[in-house]
């Protein structure tokens, strides 16, 4: 039995996940503004609170303190209303998402964004090859009930303002399905 009582969000949470350079703070930014809920940049939390265990000298990325990191943000996690981004998924609590969508990108468009973000050598091939072999989506459906994993692109502005709607649809349609 777990000692955090569950309190019914009013507001969902949702999970936007996928390789670095996918296009998730772009869509998380604008998700945000629009619908008013919480953007929570995972890696940046983790570093305003200490949350960092230690640095991967191969991949060049600082390692998490899950645990820390977790219970920190179960609070604001059962009240809803937040959208979480971040690069990995299959540490948090299943709970914690009413939706989760896994950004994809092709091979091309993700080298050339990675490429500008001054990625290189072995960190820029292996998230190349993080995407190629779907590594997130597939982290994302074994963590998370299927019917509420949902695979989109945002390569074009286009996509972005499509994906946009389609999530906000998904939001209004959890306020019909969960009247308070
Ligand atoms: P992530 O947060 O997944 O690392 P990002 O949002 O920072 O990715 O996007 C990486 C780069 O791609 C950034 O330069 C903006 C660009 N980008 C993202 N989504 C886009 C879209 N739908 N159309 C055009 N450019 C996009």
């Amino acid at each position: 039995a777990s000692a955090v009582p569950e309190i019914k969000r009013e507001v969902p949470n949702i999970l936007v996940t996928g390789t670095p350079g996918v296009g998730k703070s772009t869509l998380c930014a604008k998700l945000a503004e629009i619908t008013e809920m919480r953007w929570l940049e995972i890696s940046k939390i983790a570093i305003e609170n200490g949350c960092l265990e230690e640095y991967d000298e191969v991949y060049k990325c600082p390692v998490l303190d899950e645990d820390k990191l977790m219970d920190g943000l179960e609070e604001i996690m059962r009240h809803g209303g937040n959208i979480v981004d971040y690069h990995s998924c299959e540490f948090f609590p299943e709970r914690w998402f009413d939706a989760v969508y896994v950004l994809r990108a092709d091979t091309a468009t993700l080298y050339d964004r990675l490429k500008a973000r001054g990625y290189e050598g072995k960190k820029l091939e292996d998230n190349i090859d993080c995407e190629i072999f779907q590594v997130i989506l597939e982290e994302a459906k074994s963590s998370y009930k299927e019917g509420i994993v949902f695979e989109i692109t945002s390569l074009t502005e286009a996509q972005l303002h499509e994906n946009i709607e389609k999530i906000c649809l998904w939001v209004q349609k959890w306020f019909q399905d969960h009247p308070t």
